[in-house]
């Protein structure tokens, strides 16, 4: 764990992976798709499993030698299934977006319509952005947020499937902090004659602890990433109830989709389940919740307003126009040098383009892992504020103590002591 190989052998790659540790430890992590994984999921990640080839599934694969990673990927399996309650697992997708390529590939022909949420209300590029594989295969329309609310539009969603009768109805979010009913969207998916694939991937780690509602019961396909939340390591995984898409979801992952799995990435997906299935995640993933609410009590109180007014998951959006002259991009590189790192996000109505942005997006699941309670979130989040309007105002002084306060509040939480 304390990469004394790698110093010898390739000091430059060396110094580059202390140069990214020490950035984690010395920023509050806030970005709401990130996590720090347990040392347990690093040493599984980096062993000999990367040595091995295994196109295929356990049992019937493509290579010799298959017999561990056999064992690896069929545990994996089990406790994805386990996790969150479904009869069948893929657990080879190297990233959520290609366990996304895979389903949709799975269940549309090239020019065939797909309902998604537009990425500037807070979908993803695989749910139909005109840049994405998604946007060029098919034939895409997009459902977005009730103006008002700033919630899902469901009627729209219901008008939309009943009119363009899509093959596939996708639901999910990047940048949504409210719940999602998937049993309603499955209803309107089925009532169009389509399927419901839910993209899992921000809230599968709530959705283990039973923190927020579970698509499982009520999706066709379910898909996710391991990285999130979940606090895996970096991946995608497929989950589903009906054995009549057994054959055609494995096969739309290898071969259509990839070749040989990374095994030692699959280890690392297995662990982070163990971790999962365990009592202490529950707890954790309450506290997550928690904490976001919590940040965003600090943010409002700040005179920041949140879009939809909190967040019932993980994650928040901020509307940065009461400091008018701080957009999202400004407010990330100053935060960023005050050490609390967030991404720009569009909000609801955005009038700036995706690389300037009215928003930020901020999450709490990495700081929820370094042991940030509640109270110190609200303070985070008070500090936000601060620095977004001590930046509006040009107010270096201010922007320099909160800068000393993130430093103070870092030294309470060490983030991998092991690797000292
Ligand atoms: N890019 C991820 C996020 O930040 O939400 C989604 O894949």
């Amino acid at each position: 764990m304390r990469f004394q190989y790698l110093r010898d052998a390739d000091p430059e790659i060396a110094s580059m992976i202390d140069d990214e540790l020490a950035r984690q430890r010395d920023s509050i992590e806030l970005i709401a798709s990130e996590n720090f994984v347990s040392p347990a999921v690093l040493e599984a990640v980096g062993s000999p499993l990367t040595n091995k080839y295994a196109e295929g599934l356990p049992g019937k694969r493509y290579y010799g030698g298959c017999w561990a990673v056999d064992r690896v990927e069929d545990l994996a399996r089990e406790r994805a299934k386990r996790l969150f309650s479904a009869a069948f697992a893929n657990v080879q997708p190297h990233s959520g977006a290609q366990a996304n390529y895979a389903v949709e590939t799975a269940f549309a022909q090239p020019g065939d319509t797909i309902v998604g949420m537009d990425l500037s209300n807070g979908g993803h590029l695989t749910h139909g952005a005109a840049a994405n594989y998604s946007g060029k295969l098919f034939n895409v329309v997009s459902y977005g947020l009730d103006p008002e609310t700033e919630r899902i539009d469901y009627d729209d969603v219901a008008e939309k499937v009943a009119r363009f009768k899509p093959r596939i109805v996708i639901a999910g979010a990047s940048a949504y902090p409210r719940l999602i009913d998937f049993e309603r969207f499955a209803r309107i998916a089925h009532d169009g004659g389509a399927i419901l694939m839910v993209d899992m991937a921000h809230i599968a780690g709530l959705v283990a602890a039973g923190v927020h509602p579970s698509p499982v019961p009520f999706a066709d396909v379910v898909t996710s990433t391991t990285h999130k939340t979940l606090r895996g390591t970096r991946g995608g995984l497929i989950l589903w109830n009906d054995e009549a898409y057994t054959k055609r979801l494995n096969s739309a992952v290898f071969p259509g989709a990839q070749g040989g799995p990374l095994e030692h990435a699959i280890a690392g997906k297995a662990v982070a389940f163990g971790e999962a299935l365990k009592p202490e995640f529950a707890d954790y993933a309450r506290a997550v919740c928690a904490n976001a609410t919590a940040l965003g009590r600090g943010m409002s109180s700040g005179g920041l307003r949140l879009v939809t007014g909190g967040t019932d998951n993980h994650l928040l959006l901020v509307d940065l126009t009461a400091a008018e002259n701080v957009t999202g991009r400004d407010a990330e590189q100053a935060l960023e040098r005050v050490g609390i790192t967030v991404n720009k996000n569009t909000i609801p109505g955005e009038r700036r383009s995706p690389f300037v942005t009215s928003g930020i997006r901020v999450g709490s699941a990495a700081v929820t892992t370094r042991g940030f309670t509640e109270a110190e979130c609200e303070r985070v989040g008070e500090l936000i504020a601060t620095t977004v309007f001590a930046l509006d105002e040009g107010r270096d002084e201010k922007i320099e103590a909160v800068s000393a306060e993130v430093r103070e509040m870092l030294a309470k939480h060490p983030l991998y002591p092991e690797l000292d």
